[in-house]
């Protein structure tokens, strides 16, 4: 559907509009008296969100790349139905094939409080079939207000029951990476992925000081990330998701990765929330899976 078409069926105006983004992507622009909020129906990721007055919350990079079978780098993808390398065919997509879908969009709304929600799907087709052989409907709910609500939603449409590791994998802007102090995994074991998948444990606050990337297992506990530099604190709630990742790719994978700049890893740091490893999800003919994450800025 052409901008145009979208925004007949689907803008509010002064507060949802289509347009046409970075690589001629169409994406959604939301502003209320709460915050404004950018998502790119690519992959259906919210690449932008910043309550009224405060800084950005979600980091972008500057190197992201706009282009079909790409995923944005940045912002919150959507990786789905796979968390990390496909479980057993190396040559399908990492994180799965979400990320890099076109989503459409479902419905959007003026709520209550003033809060903008827009609602985007995707459904099974033959590409997707090819991929992975489940018939399913995919909704993403995102609700912009003073905090950031985003849910995924996975139905199962088919007659078999199917396996779901998902991650609603978000990147989130930090001052300066030496001074940030995530909090709520104290106490939790993680894989450590860097150290050969070893199964570590967590004591006291995550303290970013080299490569960082960990799947946090049973938590259900909201994060806190302290970030001293631009004094203020992002809190990620969530719900159906019993495993947290923490990433950071240091200054090699920066170096490494086109899309991301030398120095990237300064201004971020990733809290996921996800159903990685052990905590993928069995979805029955029929049924449905939830999960949620709420983001919030003090
Ligand atoms: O969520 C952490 C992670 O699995 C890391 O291993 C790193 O690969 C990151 O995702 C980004 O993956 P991508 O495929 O977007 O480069």
């Amino acid at each position: 559907m052409t901008s145009h078409a979208l925004n007949e069926h689907y803008g509010i105006p002064g507060e949802v509009q289509f347009i046409a983004g970075e690589g001629g992507f169409t994406k959604a622009v939301i502003s209320n008296r709460h915050a404004a909020a950018e998502v790119y129906l690519h992959g259906a990721t919210v690449t932008a969100f910043q309550p009224r007055g405060k800084a950005p919350v979600l980091w972008l990079s500057p190197q992201a790349v706009f282009k079909p079978g790409k995923a944005i780098r940045g912002g919150i993808p959507v990786c789905w139905p796979w968390f990390g390398p496909h479980p057993t065919d190396s040559t399908k997509p990492q994180h799965g094939f979400a990320r890099t879908a076109q989503w459409s969009v479902v419905s959007t709304a003026t709520l209550p409080d003033d809060s903008t929600e827009l609602r985007l799907h995707l459904s099974d087709d033959a590409q997707t079939r090819s991929i992975w052989p489940h018939s399913f409907r995919l909704e993403l709910a995102v609700v912009i207000g003073s905090s950031l609500r985003v849910a995924l939603r996975t139905q199962n449409t088919g007659n078999d029951p199917m396996k779901v590791g998902c991650a609603l994998h978000s990147y989130f802007h930090v001052g300066d990476i030496h001074r940030v102090e995530i909090n709520g995994l104290d106490g939790r074991d993680y894989v450590d992925q860097p150290d050969g998948n070893r199964i570590k444990h967590q004591t006291g606050p995550v303290k970013i000081e080299q490569e960082v990337d960990r799947i946090y297992l049973d938590t259900e506990d909201e994060c806190v990330i302290q970030d001293t530099a631009l004094a203020r604190s992002i809190r990620v709630a969530k719900s159906g998701s019993k495993s947290t990742v923490v990433w950071n790719p240091w200054i090699a994978k920066s170096k490494a990765l086109a899309d991301i700049p030398d120095d990237g890893y300064l201004g971020m740091v990733c809290v996921e929330t996800t159903n990685a490893a052990k905590d993928a999800r069995f979805v029955a003919a029929g049924a449905s899976s939830e999960v949620v994450q709420i983001i919030s800025v003090e």
